[in-house]
């Protein structure tokens, strides 16, 4: 038997080492734009998990009562023993409102973010010490592959939080067809979708009064300046976000609040006042748009949980 805190840790990919390509590449488009996956370092994960306890922003609170009041009927749905897989998986604290019911086999969490990952793994296998864990420090947005789950195992992926919000809705098709891919056909799917709702709510939960989503959206800058020596001066960007209707997203800028030129590693870019860098969308769905995009990638729906305010949803998914 092993000991607590054991879990075992596979390398899949380097750490995403073109960080400092996709901002040079970013700054360089007359529209800026830099992916969100470079908000999470270390201080952008902490950021992001106060963003998720402040009043305004009502996903993860949602989600989470919606995970705890369904689980026996997820659990119902996936069976026995199946192989749970969570990319993405951040701090892992919504699969534990899952474990007791789940009983799962095997946990994998895949993170792009190693030390954060493994502190995470190692809190999962000692509050959890019947379950195996193995945790994969990869890109998930480059290409998924999970070679050790033996082929005869049910999986369920596990995407909660909205996070599938971040890729523009045909990548959002593709990314879902590839965990279709790894769970292979009858695989599950559980992920949480952040709703199509009043723009005052969507507004405020992502200018939340404290200012920690702004933070969390400078510290983008504040990366970019300790990891690959720019000079952002912090104090001439502000956050904006916004729900752009038209397109269905919420859309987080920097915006510069003067001309000014800022140098990385000898690149430099000029800005005039006004000029923002996109940061990052976050795509709201109606439940019947969000099903039919998941039929596109080829799961069928089976089930789907919201809250009495249709504020947020979850969706449990079967590949054909
Ligand atoms: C992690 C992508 C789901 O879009 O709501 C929260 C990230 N950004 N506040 C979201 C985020 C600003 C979050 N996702």
């Amino acid at each position: 038997m092993r000991t607590a805190a054991d879990y075992t840790f596979h390398h899949a990919a380097p750490e995403a080492d073109d960080f400092y390509q996709e901002v040079i590449d970013g700054l360089s488009q007359s529209s800026r734009f830099i992916p969100p996956k470079y908000f999470y370092d270390h201080a952008g994960s902490r950021l992001f998990e106060s963003i998720c306890e402040q009043p305004e922003y009502y996903p993860t609170r949602i989600e989470t009562v919606l995970l705890q009041q369904y689980a026996s009927e997820i659990a119902a749905l996936a069976g026995d023993g199946c192989y749970v897989i969570e990319p993405g998986s951040g701090s892992c604290e919504k699969v534990r409102f899952l474990l007791d019911a789940l009983r799962p086999a095997v946990y994998v969490p895949l993170d792009i973010s190693c030390t954060h990952l493994k502190k995470a793994a190692a809190c999962i296998a000692n509050d959890f010490p019947w379950l195996d864990v193995h945790a994969v420090c990869t890109d998930i947005t480059a290409e998924l592959s999970l070679p050790f789950i033996p082929e005869k195992t049910r999986s369920m992926m596990f995407y909660p939080g909205s996070s599938i919000g971040n890729f523009d809705p045909q990548d959002a098709v593709d990314f879902l067809a590839c965990l279709a891919k790894v769970t292979g056909s009858g695989g599950d799917l559980l992920i949480g979708v952040d709703l199509k709702k009043d723009k005052g709510i969507l507004d405020a939960a992502y200018n939340d009064a404290s200012g920690v989503t702004a933070a969390f959206n400078l510290n983008l800058l504040q990366r970019i300046n300790r990891e690959l020596v720019g000079d952002f001066d912090m104090e001439a960007f502000a956050h904006h976000a916004f729900y752009n209707s038209a397109r269905g997203r919420i859309e987080m800028h920097l915006i510069s609040d003067r001309k000014q030129t800022v140098r990385v590693d000898g690149h430099t870019f000029d800005f005039n006042a006004g000029d923002s860098i996109h940061t990052e969308s976050s795509y709201k769905y109606t439940i019947y748009e969000f099903q039919a995009l998941a039929r596109q990638a080829g799961f069928s729906p089976c089930k789907v949980w919201t809250d009495s305010k249709d504020l947020f949803s979850l969706h449990y998914l079967r590949a054909v």
